[in-house]
């Protein structure tokens, strides 16, 4: 990975070297913790982050659904960001916040342990490779099953999640693919490993509504708005797997993913290869973020001034 200088811990920037946890943190064995994903950007006024207020919420939000008390106000969590970007000494950069049960107690019930948080920031232009943007990802559609929210909550955005991302991404590398989308267990299409899945057909943009069973991305979010702002008909619609592959465009939002395209799907090609509305998206979001948009400022933060809390590390 590409390593940076500080990481924010508990309050306070320690050096990416020194940000370590012991290897009986309950978190580590029972996957009890929740994360975030932000980016924040170049704009013409400085490194900005995108979406901060609503990523904070998330995490927050997270939390809550796990009987985790987060021992920071979002504020202090939302300025521990704002530092770590800056401290990052980049100007485009993704950051990770975790929240996370520390060394304490072991065994199932979490609630005993301290809740630590952690930020950090650090580069990673290409998550899904670098021909992804241009090219368009291959695509599986996994064997396994997303988590149904009976049996794990896919509103938050749980390390626990990631389990079952992983086994279908492994699925999908093993298989010569690029990324996996996964069904729930009505035969739905729900997500990516690490993304939300839209589709394009016949000039109607469409994505499984949150009751399948996927995360309310932000970049979902955006890209709705987008989609709205272009005049293009939009519907949060269930659909099914052949209904993917006979798609005049496929693509994946993520905050790491950006807005991708994906060229094909268990071997079906999608559309005839141009992606007309996909291509529009990434250009507004790629707008939108770099603050060359002002009807979108509002959800740019600016990194400059980013202050640490003055509390000490625990
Ligand atoms: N679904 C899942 C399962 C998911 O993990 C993400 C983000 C999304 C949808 C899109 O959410 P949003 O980023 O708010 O638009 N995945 C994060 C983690 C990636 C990772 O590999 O780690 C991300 O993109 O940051």
């Amino acid at each position: 990975m590409n390593e940076s200088s500080k990481i924010w811990m508990n309050g306070a920037l320690v050096d990416w070297k020194e940000a370590k946890v012991h290897v009986l943190t309950h978190s580590l064995h029972y996957a009890t913790g929740v994360f975030e994903g932000i980016r924040f950007f170049d704009t013409p006024k400085g490194p900005a982050v995108f979406r901060l207020v609503e990523h904070v919420t998330r995490l927050f939000d997270s939390a809550k659904i796990y009987l985790m008390h987060i021992p920071f106000t979002p504020k202090q969590v939302r300025e521990g960001v704002i530092a770590t970007a800056a401290a990052s000494g980049l100007s485009e950069a993704y950051i990770r916040p975790l929240a996370y049960y520390d060394y304490g107690v072991m065994g199932l019930n979490p609630l005993p342990n301290k809740v630590s948080v952690a930020i950090a920031a650090w580069s990673w232009p290409s998550y899904l490779g670098k021909e992804a943007e241009s090219k368009g990802v291959r695509c599986l559609v996994s064997s396994w099953r997303r988590i149904h929210p009976s049996i794990l909550p896919p509103q938050a955005k749980a390390t626990a999640n990631y389990a079952n991302s992983a086994l279908a991404k492994v699925e999908a590398i093993k298989a010569g693919y690029d990324e996996a989308i996964m069904l729930n267990m009505d035969g739905l299409v729900t997500e990516a490993t690490g993304e939300n899945v839209f589709r394009v057909k016949d000039g109607v943009v469409s994505t499984p509504p949150a009751s399948t069973g996927v995360l309310r991305g932000i970049t979902r979010d955006s890209v709705i708005t987008f989609v709205k702002q272009l005049g293009l008909q939009f519907r949060r619609n269930d659909f099914s797997r052949e209904e993917l592959y006979s798609s005049d465009e496929v693509f994946l939002t993520g905050t790491a993913a950006g807005v991708t395209p994906v060229r094909e799907i268990d071997g079906r090609p999608i559309g005839n290869g141009k992606w007309p509305v996909t291509a529009k998206l990434r250009v507004i979001y790629g707008e939108a973020v770099h603050g060359e948009k002002p009807e979108y400022a509002h959800w740019l933060t600016p990194i400059r001034g980013g202050r640490t809390l003055t509390r000490r590390r625990a």
